[in-house]
């Protein structure tokens, strides 16, 4: 097979390691931990695995003898840079405990598991992934491990293979449902240990323990290569407006973070709008006078970033979405007098007729193309598929609309291009940084020292990650200390807490304090590509994110 010179290159890196997790460990309990939130219910939910105390690795003076112990691994949900890495350091790490241990990977995701797909991860299969970016070792998948036929389907075949632990790699449902996982084997006596690794390039698994998901640390930085590529191609021809959507879900992580990296003139951050209870117009308005202030510069040029999810965080298209899911209901009434008619305005007007005074106004305010895509493209259930509407265009296009107004009244002279991207997949499957290499192979030897001390219920966890990789401390935290019950569906649910940007953290507070001279003063910032060989300073960097939150 023919591979690219950096893979290569790359197949030769070894990982860094905390300088615990290098030579003999020794594990070190803390106190007790509680949940969050919703102690008592958590308890009852979970009476063999809640309140294990936080455990942090220490370096030992004399290795303890182990058995060889069979370990399967499975990763959850979208990709993120690194998960190689992880299965590396878990493979290295059972191996060190015991040579004859052995490591099986369920097939495309936690169907695998049910479905009895595997493979067995030998070293020379594991050496081609070494470094790389992807999950195509063993594949992902987006199956829910949730219902007690799935566990005691996995049960089945873990019993077959002898394993006696299993690893789930993924975001933060992944994690619950591997929680909720490891009280069930355990309060079956099974003898499986279940642990989690934190993953997702979205940023929004983490919390006082958990330091960041990996994935996000690369993602972020392809984004911004791209996004400072585009900037200096944006300043060098001044001619376009350049809208860039960003994955990452609910979250608005990734933006703050390409826009701590990048500099450019608007950044959306989906929480703030949300807690300002702006309005669609408000956040137009905000966008037109920042273009219209760059022009009167002579700047007929800009980038502005918008997180993925910003349509559901802005109250009125909240409002809008609920509503046209009920009259859209499948097998409604109203669904199939809508279907009924043939015309795409009359359909639009059909819709706006049916909907509340607010919702009808916003719905006529939209561009026609965002609103027939807000009543034709539904998910199996039949609701509104947020992730596809094109926000960058809807923006782009309700901008041009308020510039011309403005034009007119003599509030904006000079021209509005645009240009419209979204990264989103460019990013999820990049090879690892040095900085996700290194996390991610980490994370994975101390989900095998974990497995080594017979653990269950435990997350991996690397921290003090600003600091070299020498000074890391590993360990590993109760999953249960991060839950807390939220509504699902209808139902009260024991769910890790999901972490949206905080306004009051130092990460937002600097690009507030920042945003309108980078709005109106060009002021970008180029990272280019990111770096495998060379100084630690352009090789070695956590996130801007990581840096500001532990300043
Ligand atoms: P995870 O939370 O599973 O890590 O997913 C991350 C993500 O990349 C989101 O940013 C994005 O909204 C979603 O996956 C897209 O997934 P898919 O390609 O399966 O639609």
């Amino acid at each position: 097979m023919i591979i690219s010179a950096l893979q290569q290159e790359r197949a030769r890196y070894q990982p860094k390691l905390p300088k615990s997790l290098k030579g003999a460990v020794k594990l070190v309990e803390g106190a007790k931990t509680q949940s969050v939130a919703d102690q008592e219910e958590i308890l009852k939910l979970f009476p063999n695995t809640y309140g294990m105390p936080l455990i942090t690795f220490e370096e030992a003076s004399e290795a303890q003898d182990h058995a060889a112990v069979n370990v399967g691994v499975i990763l959850s949900g979208g990709q993120a840079p690194g998960g190689h890495n992880v299965i590396s350091g878990i493979f290295d790490g059972i191996k060190k405990l015991n040579p004859a241990s052995k490591l099986y990977g369920f097939l495309g995701g936690p169907g695998g598991l049910v479905d009895h797909k595997y493979i067995e991860i030998t070293a020379e299969y594991l050496d081609g992934f070494r470094n790389t970016g992807g999950f195509d070792i063993i594949g992902s998948g987006r199956t829910k491990l949730e219902e007690e036929a799935q566990f005691d389907k996995g049960l089945e075949i873990l019993k077959k293979l002898d394993i006696k632990a299993l690893v789930i790699i993924g975001g933060d449902d992944s994690n619950t449902n591997a929680c909720v996982l490891a009280e069930y084997y355990a309060a079956r006596n099974a003898g499986v240990q279940v642990i989690g690794c934190p993953k997702t390039i979205d940023g929004d698994l983490k919390n006082e323990v958990i330091e960041t998901s990996f994935g996000f640390d690369t993602a972020t930085k392809v984004y911004s290569e791209l996004i400072g590529n585009i900037e200096r191609d944006a300043n060098s021809a001044k001619k376009y407006w350049h809208f860039i959507k960003l994955m990452g879900r609910s979250a608005s992580h990734i933006g703050l973070e390409c826009a701590l990296q990048t500099q450019p003139n608007i950044c959306l951050i989906s929480e703030e709008i949300a807690e300002k209870n702006q309005t669609l117009e408000e956040i137009v308005d905000y966008m037109a006078g920042i273009v219209a202030k760059r022009a009167a510069n002579g700047e007929t040029f800009g980038v502005a970033l918008i997180p993925e999810g910003l349509i559901e965080f802005v109250p009125e298209m909240k409002k809008l979405i609920a509503e046209l899911n009920d009259i859209l209901a499948e097998g409604s009434a109203s669904e199939a007098e809508f279907k009924a008619i043939a015309d795409e305005a009359a359909r639009r007007g059909y819709v706006a007729g049916k909907l509340s005074k607010e919702s009808s106004k916003v719905f006529t305010s939209l561009p026609a193309g965002i609103a027939n895509q807000l009543t034709l493209d539904r998910d199996p259930h039949g609701n509104v598929q947020v992730s596809l509407i094109e926000t960058e265009k809807l923006l782009g296009e309700m901008v041009k609309k308020r510039l011309s107004a403005m034009k007119k009244a003599g509030a904006f002279k000079g021209k509005f291009g645009t240009q419209y991207h979204f990264f989103g997949y460019e990013g999820r499957c990049a090879a690892p940084s040095n900085f996700d290499a290194d996390y991610c192979y980490s994370l994975g030897y101390t989900a095998s020292v974990l497995i080594g001390a017979g653990k269950t219920g435990y997350m991996s966890s690397v921290r003090n990650l600003t600091a070299p990789a020498e000074e890391w401390i590993a360990g590993g935290v109760p999953v249960t200390m991060m839950m807390n019950m939220e509504r699902r569906h209808g139902h009260l649910k024991p769910v890790i807490q999901k972490a949206l940007v905080k306004l009051d953290a130092a990460p937002f507070r600097y690009f507030a304090a920042n945003r309108d001279e980078w709005a109106v003063k060009t002021s970008f910032i180029y990272p280019g590509p990111i770096q495998y060989f060379g100084p630690s300073s352009v090789c070695d960097q956590p996130t801007k994110t990581l840096q500001l939150e532990q300043q």
